[in-house]
């Protein structure tokens, strides 16, 4: 634990370069080749998000801060006032800022994987909420979390914007909320952002903007692997393929081989024929009710919602289920 000159305090549970590297090989010897998304965030990853953000064809972002702000006086009215905010993967820490002059609560505990993000996005905090205690902790929030022991009189809210909880496979998603209960504890509240199914263009612009922001973050994966992973991949011969499977409900994310190749990974030979693809990344697309029903098997009693005028995104605020 370190204590940060800006007056709040950092842990770290570092990533761990041979799991990235066992993860790769291991995704790349499976058919259909996979990477999990996480590796997307590294700091050139973690920006490009950031930049995919402010895209105009990327509506989840500015449609969940509408939400936030119209009706901040109203989510803090039900989740309720002076708990410990804990906020898993919180990035940039801006989403908070809607809520934090409402909610005032005793701690913000924001957890993330991209350390030098994380390490600025507290000090911005801790700067411009003096009366805030904040503990940040460098963590992959897919593992099993340590949080800082923090009294919090058993008020505690876990708050996951973003819709993030789009990018598990339905089962893993449900595990995953199973976690965000353990950390909100008995009688603990979630208020979790998630991205509603909509029309297919509106979605499918989503992950091809006119600027190609995503399609190089998709590719920066492979830059990253070049980069960490002692590995040879040709980026020019790889395209970004991004569309939404009504199937499924989701959106994939793949890297198409755009010629016949071989790629080395440190001493690991890997070959692609053309149109051979890497699947990046799922982002699920829920009803209402088949969101109720994932939240209700992790162990979540509906509190209230929030959505937007065309329902493209809704905020949804549950309570563990006693
Ligand atoms: C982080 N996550 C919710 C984003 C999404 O929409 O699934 C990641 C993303 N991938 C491409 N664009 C944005």
């Amino acid at each position: 634990m370190t204590s940060m000159g800006t007056d709040f305090r950092f842990y770290t549970a570092n990533e761990n370069t041979s799991e990235f590297y066992r993860e790769v090989i291991d995704g790349l010897s499976n058919t259909p080749r996979r990477i999990p998304p996480k590796y997307f965030y590294d700091e050139t990853g973690a920006a490009l998000f950031e930049s995919i953000c402010e895209q105009p064809e990327y509506y989840p972002t500015s449609t969940e801060y509408s939400i936030l702000r119209e009706h901040s006086k109203a989510i803090a009215g039900r989740a309720g006032t002076g708990q410990v905010l804990i906020e898993p993967g919180c990035g940039s820490c801006e989403k908070v800022t809607t809520l934090l002059d409402a909610m005032r609560p005793v701690a913000y505990v924001p957890v993330d994987i991209s350390r030098e993000q994380l390490q600025l996005a507290a000090a911005h905090i801790a700067e411009n909420y003096d009366w805030l205690d904040v503990h940040a902790v460098c963590a992959d929030i897919t593992d099993s979390l340590n949080l800082p022991e923090i009294p919090d009189d058993g008020h505690r809210l876990v708050f996951y914007p973003g819709s993030s909880i789009g990018n598990f496979e339905p089962d893993d998603a449900v595990d995953f909320l199973r976690t965000l209960a353990d950390i909100a504890g008995e009688g603990g509240r979630l208020l979790i952002g998630v991205d509603l199914q909509k029309d297919h263009d509106t979605l499918n612009a989503a992950y091809n903007d006119a600027n190609g922001v995503t399609a190089e973050f998709n590719l920066n994966l492979l830059h990253r692997i070049n980069r960490e992973l002692d590995a040879d991949f040709d980026t020019d011969a790889f395209d970004h393929h991004a569309f939404y499977n009504s199937l499924a409900g989701r959106i994939e994310m793949h890297l198409v081989s755009v010629r016949r190749q071989t790629v080395n990974i440190g001493g690991h030979l890997f070959e692609f024929s053309a149109g051979d693809s890497i699947h990046t990344e799922s982002s699920y697309k829920y009803t209402r009710a088949s969101f109720m029903t994932l939240a209700g098997k992790a162990g979540f009693d509906p509190l209230d919602s929030w959505s937007d005028t065309d329902d493209y995104f809704c905020m949804y605020l549950f309570r563990v289920a006693a």
